[in-house]
C-alpha cells in the first residue's frame, strides 16, 4: 500500500533558507509566520489547518546566517528524521526553490565536485516516495523563465521541456502573490486522496 496516501493529511514546505517558504505559507494558509531578508527566519516547523489539511512550514535545510554549525546540522537531522518518520502523513511535499539563483549555486557545488544541496534534497524526498513538487519560487526575477525551467528540472531528472512536467513543476511568484500552478497541483494531490488512488507522482 505504498502509494495510498488516502489518510495523509500533511502538505510540507521544505527547501533552503530564504527561498520563499514563508512567504508561500502565508498565501497557502493565511496564518502571518515571520517572513525576511535574511535566511534562518523560521526555526521550528509551523503549522496551521486549512479545511482536511495541515500545512507545515519548515526552517530552511542548510545554511543559515549566524547559526552555529551544530545547530543548522540539528536541523537538517531534524528535517530528514521527519520525512522519514512520518512518511504516510504526508500527502505532498513541496520543495521550495529560489529559480533565480538555484542554476548558479547547483554550479558551484558540481565545480566543487559535490552533489548540490538541493539536488540531494530532491533525492531524498522521491527515495522516501513521497510526491514532490517543485516549486520554483521567485519566478519575478527570471529573465529566461523557459530556458531556466528547462535547465532546473534537467538538474533534478526532468527531461525538458519542463512543460511535461506541470504536475511536478510550478513556476510561481510567492511574494507577487502568483501561485496558480502550485495551487493546481495541490487541488489534483487532494483530488487523488479523496478518490482514494495514487497520488501524481513520477
Ligand atoms: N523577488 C521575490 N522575492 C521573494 C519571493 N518570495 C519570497 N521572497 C523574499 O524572499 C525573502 C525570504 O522569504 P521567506 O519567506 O522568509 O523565506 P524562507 O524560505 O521561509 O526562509 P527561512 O525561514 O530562512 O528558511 C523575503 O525577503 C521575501 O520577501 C518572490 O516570489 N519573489
Ligand atoms: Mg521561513
Amino acid at each position: 500500500m505504498e502509494d495510498d496516501r488516502s489518510m495523509a493529511s500533511e502538505i510540507v514546505l521544505i527547501g533552503r533558507s530564504n527561498v520563499g517558504k514563508s512567504t508561500l505559507f502565508r498565501l497557502l494558509t493565511g496564518k502571518k509566520v515571520r517572513v525576511g531578508r535574511r535566511p534562518g527566519v523560521t526555526v521550528g516547523p509551523s503549522r496551521a489547518r486549512v479545511g482536511s489539511v495541515t500545512y507545515v512550514d519548515m526552517p530552511g535545510y542548510g545554511y543559515m546566517k549566524g547559526a552555529e554549525r551544530r545547530v543548522q546540522e540539528g536541523t537538517k537531522d531534524f528535517i530528514v528524521h521527519y520525512f522519514e518518520d512520518r512518511g504516510d502523513d504526508i500527502l505532498l511535499a513541496i520543495q521550495v526553490i529560489d529559480a533565480a539563483s538555484f542554476l548558479e549555486i547547483a554550479d558551484r557545488w558540481e565545480e566543487r565536485g559535490e552533489v548540490p544541496l538541493e539536488v540531494e534534497l530532491f533525492e531524498f524526498l522521491t527515495d522516501l516516495d513521497l510526491a514532490v513538487a517543485v516549486a520554483a519560487n521567485k519566478m519575478d526575477r527570471v529573465e529566461d523563465p523557459d530556458a531556466t525551467l528547462d535547465a532546473i528540472g534537467e538538474r533534478l531528472g526532468m527531461l525538458p521541456p519542463w512543460s511535461q512536467w506541470r504536475d511536478r513543476i510550478a513556476p510561481i511568484s510567492a511574494k507577487g502573490g502568483d501561485i496558480g500552478s502550485l495551487k493546481e497541483i495541490i487541488r489534483s494531490s487532494l483530488q487523488s486522496r479523496s478518490a482514494g488512488g495514487p497520488s501524481p507522482k513520477k
